[in-house]
């Protein structure tokens, strides 16, 4: 029974069933770069870099470990354009019996792979992915009979059930949320630890030069290029962070500062979105630091909510509420995105600084991407097809399972309140708590309306004013709404009046 087995550019994980119980001698592994996938959206340059590359590695060291792999890269004569196409081909190819595939980090996939065995002709089996420490139905069972989906008493279950940073059925330190601790802006001049970099190799280098040629016109920069591309190499990034900047990250988890776009956060989502770490092992490595002493609680707790809580978390809702997560609008918001976000060029410096970070490394921060432009995005209404799309392909570490939710759910809001409590929304002060970018802005953030005054202000109280009907009730709004209330109606429609100037301006893709 020759088996095939297809695996995709974010299952680069040797302890995969479907890999695990492949017989060497003769079933085959197919890869392939294709264009399907790589221009569903654009991808920014670099992510398509990291991704081949990733891919490239990962084949090569199941060769050298004896499999029979059949690597199609992105300008191979036999490369189909499909991956549908491309298992066809290779099937008329060879003699198998059937194929197998874990099951994809996309809906869209999901739903074509379920008719693949109609179309091939020949079994298909698709696996339950191993990576995560929730399956899909255990979410769906969580979720049953609740109204509301909050990520912390998930999380919690998930503790439990696992075992993490628990003292028998209690949370170690006697509180299961640190974050209270855990909102510090960075102080200047503090110096930050560098983040870890890795020399180009020549499989690095060719694709680099391949995508060079093919995606010209896609977002982003490819140089310079410093990800990992090897597991060998993730894990160094894993224990750089553990060493180095750990025992900071909870502190300065939610803090900005310009020019510095990697902090104390970890830079792992890239690995561990695609396989080359596990989340266990990363929770484990942060847990084996508290115990170890080496990190506080804190941060170890606040790391740990992200992988074991958010993470899983945000997968199980995805599948629960797909495919109606991806065409919600809740608040029926239909701006196009404005040009500025493709090349920065705004003197709202905050925005200036995300986007052009965005723009050179693939990456940004959780407050960048959810408290400056996923704020950006909800005050000025944008389209929710176009925000997704946005993110989903700027950021190397985007699939839609992880990139959905936490746009239409936490940013948009556009779920209707399904996934947060209420909308993320700030005004100026935000900012400049957390962050040194208003020193450099060209407007002012002390300034509530007008021609110099901060964008954010205005347009959070225009948000306010506009959706009281749908978010006055909502008791987590009602300091907002109470404060609102207390406002002169002149202020309100000065206000007003400011962020109409703005929105018709960016409506029009007019400098601002
Ligand atoms: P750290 O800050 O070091 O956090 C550790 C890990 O926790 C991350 O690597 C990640 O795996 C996990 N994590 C943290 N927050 C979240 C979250 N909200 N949802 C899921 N996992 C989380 N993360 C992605 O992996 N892919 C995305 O496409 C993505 N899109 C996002 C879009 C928006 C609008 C927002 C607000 C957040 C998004 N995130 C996404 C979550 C988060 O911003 C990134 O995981 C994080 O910035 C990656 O950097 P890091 O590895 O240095 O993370
Ligand atoms: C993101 C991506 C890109 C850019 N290219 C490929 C590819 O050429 N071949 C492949 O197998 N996978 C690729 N991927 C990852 C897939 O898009 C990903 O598997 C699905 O989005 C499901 O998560
Ligand atoms: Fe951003 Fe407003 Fe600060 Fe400028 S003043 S950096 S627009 S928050």
């Amino acid at each position: 029974m020759a088996s095939l087995i297809l695996i995709l550019g974010d299952q680069l994980t040797r302890t995969l069933p479907i890999l695990e119980n492949a017989t060497k001698t003769q079933d085959t592994v197919l890869m392939a770069e294709v264009r399907e996938e790589a221009t569903y959206v654009k991808h920014h340059k670099k992510k398509i870099v990291f991704l081949f590359s990733a891919m490239r590695h990962f084949a090569k060291a199941l060769k050298d470990d004896n499999f029979n792999v059949s690597y199609i890269k992105y300008d191979d004569e036999k490369n189909q354009g499909r991956l549908l196409e491309q298992v066809k081909h290779t099937l008329k190819q060879g003699d198998f019996d059937n194929v197998k595939v874990t099951s994809p980090g996309e809906y869209r996939l999901l739903k074509s792979m379920q008719q693949w065995e109609h179309t091939l002709g020949v079994p298909v089996t698709i696996y339950n992915d191993s990576r995560f420490l929730a399956t899909p139905q255990e979410f769906t069972d969580w979720a049953q009979d609740r109204k509301q989906f909050r990520m912390e008493f998930f999380y919690r279950e998930m503790r439990k059930k696992h075992g993490i940073l628990m003292e028998d059925k209690n949370p170690v330190g006697g509180k299961w949320n640190y974050d209270s601790q855990n909102r510090e802006p960075m102080p200047s001049g503090m110096n930050v630890p560098s983040h870890s970099q890795f020399e180009i190799d020549p499989i690095t280098q060719d694709v680099i030069n391949l995508v060079e040629d093919e995606f010209s016109e896609h977002f982003g920069n490819i140089s310079p290029f410093h990800l990992a591309v090897t597991r060998e190499e993730a894990v160094i990034v894993l224990n750089d962070f553990v060493e180095e900047r750990l025992p900071h990250f909870g502190q300065y988890q939610d803090a900005m500062v310009e020019g510095k776009p990697w902090l104390y956060h970890s830079h792992i989502a890239f690995y561990l979105n695609c396989g080359l770490l596990s989340p266990r092992e990363a929770i484990g490595a942060a847990e084996s630091a508290y115990y170890a002493g080496t990190a506080p609680l804190n941060s170890v707790e606040g790391f740990i909510r992200q992988i074991l809580g958010w993470r899983e978390f945000v997968r199980g809702f995805y599948w629960h509420f797909m495919p109606g997560l991806k065409s919600d609008n809740y608040f029926n918001h239909n701006r196009p995105l404005p040009d500025f976000f493709w090349d920065g060029q705004t003197n709202m410096n905050c925005m200036r600084q995300c986007i052009k970070e965005t723009q050179a490394n693939a990456y940004a921060h959780h407050i960048q991407r959810l408290m400056v432009l996923g704020n950006f995005c909800l005050l000025t209404a944008l389209h929710p097809d176009e925000v997704q799309q946005w993110y989903l392909l700027v950021y190397a570490d985007a699939y839609e399972w992880v990139e959905l939710p936490n746009v239409a759910g936490m940013i948009l809001y556009s779920d209707g309140g399904k996934l947060a409590s209420k909308p993320y929304v700030a005004s100026g002060s935000y900012i400049n708590k957390m962050s040194n970018y208003c020193k450099n802005c060209g407007y002012q953030v002390s300034k509530k309306t007008g021609p110099k005054a901060c964008p954010f202000n205005y347009l959070y109280w225009n948000f306010i004013d506009k959706h009281k009907e749908k978010l006055s009730g909502n008791p987590r709004m009602a300091m907002m709404y109470k404060t609102y209330g207390r406002m002169k109606d002149e202020n309100i429609n000065a206000m007003k009046d400011s962020a109409t100037i703005f929105l018709t301006k960016i409506s029009k893709n007019e400098e601002v």
